[in-house]
């Protein structure tokens, strides 16, 4: 591939946050991140990597770029791993409060985030992942006004007892299942010819 302007990526998101998530990460590397807001196409299926690959071949016959989309999900132990794949439909039905209706009295709160960065140059030919996980622990009760989706309920375990809400994007950046997943992005794209 040639860049004639430098390294940038098109990251294709309906999400503001993802985004400025994505930004600085991808900074670190110097690669330019350019949002392109439209909600790819998302496909309901127990694989995070078969909905991204969905959307991400979706996003190229959209846009006619390189892009890349990412997809992902909050997995609670006790529950089997819900809501897991379909944590963006849960959100919006049950929120916050829904899952900690589903966690009261619950001893065992182990839960983890996980996502799948998806690439694709514009032929759709050879699609690329990149996966980052973090684990963590669902809060008693909801703490934090930044981030988004269940960032004021998790709490990784690396951390100091505080939920990604109470966190800076940066201090956020530091665990997250979304900076892993982009690290592993950057690094490849980087040496790419
Ligand atoms: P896209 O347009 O990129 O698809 P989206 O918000 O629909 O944006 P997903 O399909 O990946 O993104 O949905 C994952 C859901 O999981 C998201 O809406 C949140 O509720 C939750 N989630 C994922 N990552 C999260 C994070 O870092 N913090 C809090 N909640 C997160």
């Amino acid at each position: 591939m040639n860049f004639p302007y430098g390294r940038v990526a098109f990251f294709v998101t309906s999400n503001i946050h993802k985004f400025q998530e994505a930004k600085r990460v991808l900074a670190e590397y110097d690669i330019a991140a350019a949002m392109i807001k439209m909600s790819a196409l998302e496909i309901q299926d127990d694989s995070l990597e078969n909905i991204a690959k969905a959307s991400v071949l979706d996003a190229v016959k959209k846009c006619n770029l390189p892009v890349i989309v990412e997809d992902a999900g909050l997995f609670i132990k006790v529950l089997n791993g819900f809501p897991g794949p379909y944590s963006s439909y849960v959100n919006r039905t049950l929120g916050v409060e829904g899952i900690l209706k589903l966690m009261r009295d619950v001893e065992d709160r182990s839960a983890y985030f996980l996502s799948v960065v998806a690439f694709s140059n514009p032929d759709g030919k050879e699609i690329k992942f990149f996966h980052g996980k973090v684990e963590g622990r669902i809060a008693y009760e909801a703490r934090g006004e930044s981030g988004f989706g269940f960032d004021p309920v998790f709490i990784p375990v690396e951390g100091d007892g505080r939920t990604f809400a109470e966190m800076s994007t940066e201090e956020k950046n530091r665990f997250s299942h979304r900076a892993r997943a982009l690290r592993k992005f950057a690094e490849w794209y980087k040496k790419l010819g």
